[in-house]
């Protein structure tokens, strides 16, 4: 992905659009028609819409401003614009019907293509159009793991199926792992698909501190609700006791108790909830109110980073935990592979420099810090897509889950959502302040 020549950019932006469409295309497929318009939950959009946006936003952003192409459909712009509808009233629109909204997507893949293969790709314009191929493609899989949240949210019989994800463990890790004091260089201002909110690179420094091994599993986070968690008003924040009361949650989204034990139902199928995968479904409040039982709190984004990307044996900050090299299969539990966290432990190769595991895949991780700009921060393509979103009402989530494509998901990515929201797949892990000394 770095420094491609023009023909090595045209055939990787050409694979990685293929991809994406592979994904959405088996996501709008598994549903029947009734299934694609009908909106599943009112925070979300019907999948017809998400799937005609993905169009849209191409048709937008590779055939209009990159390919400087005729305008396809300019009459549903409006429609599919995320900022003039929320996503409750898109059923109400007169939005494309699934076989329009196919052949519209296609239609815009054939124009990109296009685009693609006949743009000048030297330069500049090579550096402007790898970084808007690599947006798109970004852009339809986030819609891909939106989606898939959708799928989630669905009520009635199975129809995605995948692998278990591996449920194999790397012997016995320590519960926490401890990060020296000191500066490390947060954010990119090299990474190719990095986006507008990930730039530019600085250096940060962080106090030490201690951070959990593994995200939070279901076994522990079973133990903070047994014992009581949810009723106890001491271990919650204002806001988050007012949410948790005012919506009486008791348990993490899709989970239920039957016969003495809790059951949850993923994607249609019902099971119990097993003790060692992360736990997943839960609003920044939760993880909070967890950590604060725990003894302990959410780590800080830059604290976050810094356990994923700082190497203390040469003072740099990698791409991944891991090193430079691109996510595979023995490294995270990304892609969609499996539809579900894996247990923890279950990457070793995946591990970061300071011992941290999974950071990358799995389930997203809150963290403590509120979604905004870094210094010298400057919107890029346009103020929408990062910079209208901060503010103190976002959090910011790290790492990616198992619905994240491996193309949208790096150790500078950031996420934000608000922090009531748990219908994302959404984890977390817990961190403590280091002794100082005296
Ligand atoms: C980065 C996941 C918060 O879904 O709202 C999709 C990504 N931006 N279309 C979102 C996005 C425009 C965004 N998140
Ligand atoms: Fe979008």
């Amino acid at each position: 992905m770095r420094e491609l020549g023009g023909d090595r950019l045209r055939a990787h932006a050409a694979e990685a659009l293929t991809r994406a469409r592979r994904r959405s295309t088996a996501l709008t497929d598994a549903v029947d028609d009734e299934d694609l318009v009908r909106q599943h939950s009112k925070l979300m959009s019907p999948l017809v819409w998400d799937l005609a946006h993905i169009g849209s936003q191409e048709e937008l952003w590779l055939v209009r401003d990159v390919g400087g192409r005729e305008p396809l459909r300019p009459d549903i712009d409006d429609l599919y614009d995320a900022f003039r509808h929320p996503r409750a009233d898109r059923p109400s629109l007169p939005l494309l019907g699934p076989s329009e909204a196919r052949a519209y997507v296609a239609q815009v893949r054939d124009k990109a293509l296009d685009v693609l293969a006949r743009e000048p790709m030297e330069g500049r314009r090579l550096t402007e159009a790898a970084f808007a191929f690599g947006m798109i493609t970004q852009h339809e899989q986030q819609h891909d793991e939106t989606m898939l949240a959708t799928h989630q949210l669905r009520q009635g019989e199975a129809v995605l199926h995948a692998p278990p994800a591996p449920s194999r463990r790397a012997g016995a890790l320590p519960a926490e792992v401890f990060v020296p004091a000191g500066p490390f260089v947060m954010g990119t201002s090299v990474e190719p698909w990095a986006l507008d909110n990930e730039r530019p690179a600085h250096e940060v420094h962080v106090d030490a501190f201690h951070l959990d091994t593994t995200p939070v599993t279901n076994g522990a986070y079973l133990e903070f609700l047994e014992s009581g968690g949810y009723d106890e008003r001491r271990w919650w924040s204002e806001a988050g006791w007012e949410y948790r009361t005012a919506h009486d949650i008791t348990a993490p989204r899709f989970w239920y108790r039957e016969s003495g034990g809790w059951w949850r139902i993923r994607f249609g199928v019902r099971e119990p909830v097993p003790a060692d995968e992360p736990v997943v479904h839960v609003s920044f409040y939760e993880a909070q109110a967890y950590a604060a039982w725990a003894g302990k709190r959410l780590p800080t984004e830059a604290e976050w980073e810094k356990a994923a990307r700082f190497d203390p044996a040469t003072g740099q900050s990698r791409r991944y935990p891991w090193g430079n090299e691109e996510p595979t299969a023995e490294h995270a539990n990304l892609g969609q592979r499996h539809l579900g966290p894996a247990a923890v432990g279950a990457y070793p190769a995946g591990a970061s420099a300071l011992g941290v595991h999974q950071l990358i895949g799995d389930v997203w991780e809150w963290t403590s810090t509120d979604f905004h700009g870094y210094p010298g921060f400057a919107a890029f393509p346009y103020r929408e897509y990062s910079e209208v979103f901060f503010g103190p009402e976002y959090k910011v989530l790290r790492g990616g889950s198992f619905g994240t494509d491996p193309s949208a998901i790096r150790g500078t990515f950031r996420n934000w959502d608000y922090p009531i929201r748990r219908q994302i797949f959404s984890g977390f892990r817990c961190a403590r302040d280091a002794q100082v000394r005296g």
